[in-house]
């Protein structure tokens, strides 16, 4: 009897040990730890997959399941029409947390107040805070949207419910992320450690490791804007927008959902923007659950992420659903917007001093 050879060649032992490399095995290989810290992060990402799997499947039936598409005919705390698609999918990531001992709260886009799970209030101590359905306008016309998330600490026991501890800068984030419903499903995150894209494998049902470390181009040649918006615009910004016009080198893109955008410039670098307009000078994404965790990942991918004259990771909230302008991906390409606004602040200024003048 010949011995059966006990070792797969090398090929093959590399992809088995890449389809094992699951979203709960990588945070712990990235913790270095089997803490019980460790396995409370590695299971909670855990259960932000399982949400992610929840929604993906109903997204790719969306057209043939009653009731899936369209409108609720109500409209949220942020006053926009909402989705039955972002109705199910709030939900489901409230469920997937219930029984969990993890997460306390949920703070959501779609839920005036953050929404807490009593029987994980005694011993769960992460806040999550998402974003369900990002780029919902696109969920009836099967286009990409996505999902975003960020995972606090929560600080202080909040026995009144007014969740004060989460009105703090980005920099108190432990781990976020995103998931692109497109003609995969990906899930990128980090927690502090570089980030990592999975990919979902509907065969196995399991989110298994695509990209490793992935790191923005310092350029690139996508700028991605609602142009539909430059006369809304500050001058600085319709500036830069003539820049790009006027220079070799540059691609415009936009999809109407953040998630997907953001991804492009993750991968091919660039910038996308979403600056203030003269109805809305805060600009309309928000910060706790938009822009901090997309700011958090895309720092950690050696990019920059700013208002446009503060880093949003150091941008402090006055309320849950604080709205910020978006200048984010490839730093110089954020430094090269920043610095047609520095230039009209610093002739702003100078005139100030002239007019002063006796
Ligand atoms: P506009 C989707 O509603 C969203 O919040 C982001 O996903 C997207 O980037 C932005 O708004 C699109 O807004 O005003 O260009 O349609």
């Amino acid at each position: 009897m010949t011995d059966v050879d006990q070792s797969l060649d090398l090929d093959h032992q590399h992809l088995l040990d890449r389809d094992c490399t699951t979203l709960s095995r990588h945070v712990l290989q990235q913790l270095q730890s089997f803490s019980a810290e460790a396995q409370d992060l590695s299971a909670l990402m855990n259960r932000i997959a399982l949400a992610a799997k929840l929604i993906a499947r109903r997204l790719t039936r969306a057209g043939l399941v009653e009731d899936a598409l369209g409108f609720t005919g109500r409209t949220n705390v942020q006053g926009e029409s909402v989705k039955k698609m972002d109705v199910f999918a709030n939900q489901v990531f409230i469920s997937v947390f219930e029984q969990s001992g993890l997460v306390c709260r949920l703070a959501s886009e779609e839920m005036e107040k953050p929404y807490y799970i009593p029987e994980n209030c005694p011993i769960g101590r992460y806040t999550l805070l998402y974003d369900p359905i990002d780029g919902s306008s696109n969920v009836d016309i099967n286009l990409n949207v996505g999902s975003i998330f960020a995972v606090r600490r929560q600080e202080g026991e909040d026995l009144d419910g007014s969740a004060k501890d989460l009105l703090q800068n980005g920099r108190k984030q432990i781990a976020a992320g995103y998931v692109l419903y497109g003609p995969s499903t990906m899930l990128v995150y980090s927690i502090g450690k570089g980030v990592h894209a999975f990919t979902l494998d509907p065969s196995l049902g399991e989110f298994i490791l695509s990209s490793e470390n992935i790191r923005i181009p310092d350029h690139g040649p996508v700028y991605s804007v609602n142009e539909g918006n430059f006369w809304q615009w500050d001058d600085p910004i319709r500036d830069y927008i003539r820049y790009v016009h006027r220079h070799e080198g540059y691609t415009a893109r936009y999809s109407g959902a953040l998630v997907g955008d953001v991804h492009r410039i993750l991968f091919q670098g660039g910038v996308f923007l979403y600056p203030g307009t003269v109805k809305k000078p805060e600009g309309k994404l928000r910060l706790l659950y938009e822009s901090a965790p997309l700011a958090f990942l895309i720092e950690q991918a050696g990019g920059r992420a700013s208002t446009g004259t503060q880093d949003i990771l150091d941008v402090i909230p006055d309320k849950v659903h604080t709205r910020t302008p978006l200048v984010i991906g490839s730093k110089e390409d954020v430094t090269l917007v920043e610095s047609f606004i520095q230039e009209r602040d610093r002739e702003q200024k100078e005139r100030e001093i002239l007019t002063s003048q006796p």
